[in-house]
């Protein structure tokens, strides 16, 4: 059972449910521009009707989704502001009003059930348009953008809106630097692109925790790390070493974000790979500021090893991970792994001592709707071996906030594009074609995470609720 007051709840992004991809003044972001999501192609020219823009309408949906949402017993609910809906070019020096009212309302309908908005301010999200005429983050014109964008939400729903996190899974800049930063453009030296780009989107992350603590002393503001370990795919001394290497690359940008400045090793790094930093005087001191919490996804974890056979085979997995012999993996290939989950929220408590808020965690798979539900016992088994595992990550002494499960809402897949990757716990009647009436349909796991919230966890056999 999780202490009193745990935030329990569920995750969602705008580009994946809203729709309404250029209603009202919106215009598209970079999400728009994926053909078959973040593994396929990029039309920076959106020459095409891609799966994002259909979302699951929840534009128009959305009282009836919140409505489910408090069924089930939400006291949070995860959600962004889509960038483009407020500045759609990302360089407009007003904001677009219809895009502030629109989230108004909706965090209105959140408070009439008496569930919290935690909003992240760009998922994947930033302006088309900056990506393409200042290669995202490479350019210090994109901080401005955001400067100019977060000022502006902070500012408008500082009444409404306690929980704020600032980028979404940050470090898939090293897996999707379109995705992540909005790069389009590489240099010849592709790792001087990247991490411009990075401290770029560090600094104005720091500068938007700033700015929040600013203007509210009452507010919370969080990282988001794209989490999950990398073991030594055995314990040679060489693939240790290299897992080592591994997590660097996912905790760096935590380690920015919840310390307030560059870890040691990055300096060598940098040096041997020909990497100067642009920065200007103030920057180093803009990243002290730090969150109030460590935000995380947490799938699966990876394993790394150094033989070329292995890494061969591992060629073309989201993280390039060498399989997992003891592990069973979802029709998309990724690892179950709760006890790593466990593992994962230990060590993040351990490094930092800093409560951890889980933001997403979840089951992929296809549904199948019969007599107006699913059956979904699979992502049921999932989601309460990971909600025992946190429990027992609790009981080891780990600060937990909340847990929002991705998703209570069936939505487009970030890394596919695909809706038959489905997540929720409310079935959307939608195909990967985009046709489908749009309705929704309670799955089985919408009554079982119903009665978890109600219980405030998974009871051990023995145990009273
Ligand atoms: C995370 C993203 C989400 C979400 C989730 C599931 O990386 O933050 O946006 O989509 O993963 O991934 P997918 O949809 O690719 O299965």
């Amino acid at each position: 059972m999780m202490k009193k007051g745990f935030l329990w709840g569920g995750a969602a992004a705008a580009n994946q449910i809203e729709g309404a991809v250029l209603e009202n003044g919106k215009q598209y972001s970079v999400s728009d521009a994926l053909i078959h999501g973040m593994k396929g192609e990029i039309d920076p020219d959106v020459r095409g009707c891609y799966p994002t823009h259909r979302g699951v309408d929840f534009y128009y949906h959305y009282k009836e989704d919140i409505r489910l949402f408090a069924e089930m017993g939400f006291k949070v609910f995860r959600m962004s502001i889509a960038w483009t809906r407020i500045y759609p070019t990302g360089m407009e020096t007003e904001p677009n009003q219809n895009g502030l009212q629109f989230y108004d309302r909706v965090f209105d309908e959140l408070h009439k059930y008496g569930i919290e908005p935690l909003v992240t301010l760009c998922h994947y999200e930033m302006p088309l348009y900056l990506a393409k005429h200042y290669n995202g983050f490479e350019s210090r014109a994109t901080v401005e953008a955001f400067q100019r964008y977060a000022r502006t939400v902070l500012d408008y729903f500082k009444e409404k809106v306690k929980y704020w996190v600032t980028f979404n899974e940050i470090n898939v800049m090293m897996i999707s630097p379109f995705c992540g930063g909005g790069v389009i453009r590489y240099r010849e030296n592709r790792a001087q692109t990247i991490w411009q780009a990075t401290h770029n989107q560090l600094l104005a992350s720091a500068w938007a925790v700033r700015y929040c603590h600013e203007i509210n002393a009452e507010a919370q503001i969080g990282c988001m790390i794209a989490s999950g370990p990398w073991y030594p795919f055995t314990c040679r001394p060489e693939d240790v070493f290299l897992a080592l290497k591994k997590n660097w690359q996912t905790y760096l940008f935590s380690d920015v974000q919840v310390r307030g400045e560059y870890p040691f090793y990055i300096y060598k790094y940098w040096k041997d790979h020909g990497v100067t930093i642009q920065m200007e005087e103030e920057d180093l001191g803009i990243l002290k500021n730090t969150v109030d919490f460590v935000g995380i996804s947490y799938y699966q974890s990876r394993c790394a090893s150094t033989d070329p056979e292995e890494q061969e085979k591992a060629q073309g997995n989201l993280f390039q991970s060498v399989r997992n012999p003891y592990l069973n993996i979802t029709d998309w290939g990724w690892p179950i792994d709760p006890q790593g989950f466990r593992y994962t929220l230990n060590m993040l408590y351990d490094r930092y001592q800093k409560p951890i808020f889980v933001l997403e965690n979840g089951f992929g798979a296809v549904d199948v709707l019969e007599n107006g539900t699913v059956h979904d016992t699979y992502r049921i088994e999932y989601l309460k071996s990971h909600i025992v595992a946190m429990q027992e990550a609790e009981e080891d002494g780990v600060e937990i906030m909340g847990y929002t499960v991705w998703t209570p809402l069936d939505l487009v897949s970030f890394s596919t594009g695909e809706m038959k990757k489905r997540y929720g716990m409310i079935y959307v009647d939608k195909k990967d074609d985009g046709s489908g009436s749009g309705k929704r349909y309670k799955k089985d796991s919408f009554y079982w995470y119903k009665k978890v919230i109600s219980d405030n966890g998974i009871a051990k056999e023995g145990e009273h609720v």
